[in-house]
Parts: structure tokens; sequence; C-alpha cells
């Protein structure tokens, strides 16, 4: 009897569905809102049984998470993998084994797509072009939109889809304004702590910087802390543009006070949508492969205490 078939009779006998979920870790505020969105679907109240592992970050810690959950049988497999590259081997393990893998939040590139059933997260290329396009808009309207504007990027950990895409967004806005200049950029590990050390950095070597792109929100919070450190000011009326991915509440915090410029959305809650992607597997039904979530963006220009009230993260 395959494994396929196990979790199929498991649901009838009324036992549990167990779900192995290989999380990246508890790097920022959008994790911690992606696994509690997690903890709370993935409850026995809903028929399942979660495994959960945090990586710490680290790729070797997510293989391990998955040959064990592979070990114990689960019924489905769950990754958010930490980096694009390097799963075939283990995925092939899990296919061996007859169990389902199911794909959240970053990708994976594979050579065989039958390695997994379905990918669900946020359009990391499209948010950081919503990205350039705004600071073109922004800058076009402070009358800078001629002027020669300097950037850094805080990018998230590499190879990352996370920070790949929104990398590539933002690359592709650059290409169409020949008087921006990206200085530099360098890995804040999507950590507010190494934001703020590689923003220390960048403001010792670049007097003139007039945009700073955090490719996530806690990485901007670092970032604030090392500009006001070094008596400069950002925000709306201060030197420097900050700009970051995510929108989570704290974003909206630092944008009232006056810090952040603008924060582009990227939804964390994947646990009920990966539930109602089992729920299909269980039926037999089809499921869509890709599954981009909607998301928009916010900016000091906006409401944000009224649209902060309805945050879920
Ligand atoms: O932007 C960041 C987190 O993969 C989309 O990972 C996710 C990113 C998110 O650490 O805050």
């Amino acid at each position: 009897e395959s494994k396929e078939a196990d979790a199929g009779s498991g649901k009838a006998d009324g036992d549990l569905i167990t779900v192995g979920y290989a999380q990246v870790g508890a790097e920022s505020d959008w994790r911690t809102a992606n696994t509690e969105s997690f903890k709370s679907t993935f409850t026995e109240e809903n028929g399942y049984k979660l495994i959960f592992d945090d990586a710490q970050q680290k790729q070797e810690n997510q293989i391990k998470a998955i040959r064990s959950f592979i070990q114990q049988e689960v019924d489905y497999i769950v990754v958010a993998p930490v980096v694009e590259t390097g799963w075939e081997t283990v995925l092939e393990e899990a296919k061996e084994a007859g169990i389902p893998v199911i794909l959240s939040d970053r990708q994976m590139q594979l050579s065989d797509d039958s390695l997994y059933e379905a990918w669900v997260g946020g359009n990391f290329v499209k948010e950081g072009e919503t990205c350039g396009d705004w600071l073109a808009k922004y800058l076009e309207d402070q009358g800078r939109g001629d002027e020669e504007i300097n950037m850094v990027t805080i990018q998230g950990t590499i190879g990352a889809s996370a920070q790949v895409g929104r990398t590539e967004g933002m690359d592709n806005k650059l290409k169409e304004h020949s008087n921006w200049k990206m200085l530099d950029r360098q890995s804040g590990e999507f950590t507010q702590a190494k934001g703020q050390e590689v923003m220390e950095s960048f403001l010792k070597s670049y007097p003139d910087i007039d945009v700073v792109i955090c490719e996530n929100d806690n990485e901007a919070f670092g970032a604030i802390d090392a500009i006001h450190a070094a008596g400069k000011t950002c925000g709306p009326d201060g030197d420097i543009i900050v700009v970051s991915f995510d929108s989570v509440k704290a974003a909206f915090e630092s944008m009232i006070k006056g810090d952040l410029n603008a924060t582009f959305e990227c939804n964390p809650l994947h646990g009920p949508r990966v539930a109602e992607i089992i729920q299909k597997l269980e039926k037999g039904e089809q499921v869509d492969k890709i599954q981009y979530v909607d998301e928009a963006y916010f900016d000091t220009s906006m409401d944000l205490e009224n649209i902060l009230k309805d945050r879920a993260y």
C-alpha cells in the first residue's frame, strides 16, 4: 500500500491528516505571522496534526526536517524554501515515499515540476516593480524626476526567491531611469539587526544616499535606527527615502511616525491557502500549480491609522 493511499484512507478512518511544515526560521514579523497562520489553521480541531520545524534560515536544517517528515510518514510535506536551488534530491526522496509536497511562500528552481503539487505565495518580481514605479512617481511629484538619485539596497537572504524577485523587479525599473544610480547592494538577511549593520556601513561609505530600498520591513527598522544614529533623518520630511516590503503592522507604525515612506505588501497568511490545496488533493481534485496572492502597497499619503485597524498581521 502506498503512502498516498494511506493519506486518503487516514481521513476516511476519522484520523488526523499529518502535515510536516519545514519553515524558514523566525527572522521577521512576516515570518512570525506566517508561522502563526499555519499553527492556527492546522489544528486537531480542523482535522490536522502539524509537525512544525524552524530551520533557523539554514537549508541543511530544512533538508533534515524534510527527511524526518518522510521517516515519520507524514501525509503531506509543506516547504517554505530558504533558497531556490538544491532541492532535487530530497524532493525525489519524498516522491519515492509517495508523500505529496506543497510549496508555500518562496519558490524552488526545479528541473522536474512533478516534484511538487502546487506553490502559493507572493509575486516578488511584481512587488519590486511596484516599488520602482512608486519611487518614480514620488520623485517626480517632488520635482526630482530628472535629478541624479543615489540608491542603495539592503537585500534579503541571497538566493531566496523573495530576494531574487524583488531585486529583479527593481532592476527592471532601474533600466527605465538612467538618472537612478544603484551605489551598492548587500544582504541584511531579512533581519532588523543585520539591516542596521548594513546601513551603518553604507552611511560610512556613501555620504549622499537619497533612497534606501530594504527587501523587508524589519531591515528597514534597522536601517532607520542606523540613519538616526548617524544624525540624519528619513521619511517624507527627511534626508533619505526609505521603502520596504511586507507591510507588517510595525511598518504602519513607522510610517505614522514619519520614518518609513512606503511598504509594498506581501501577504504571509498562507495557512488557509495550503489547507485548501490539501483538501482538494484529498478529494482527488485538480489544483492550480502556481497560485499568486493579490498584494497592495501603502505610503504616508494614505489614512494609515484607519488601515492599520483592519490589518491582520
Ligand atoms: O519578505 C521576509 C521574510 O519569503 C516573502 O521572508 C518572504 C520573506 C519576507 O523573512 O520578511
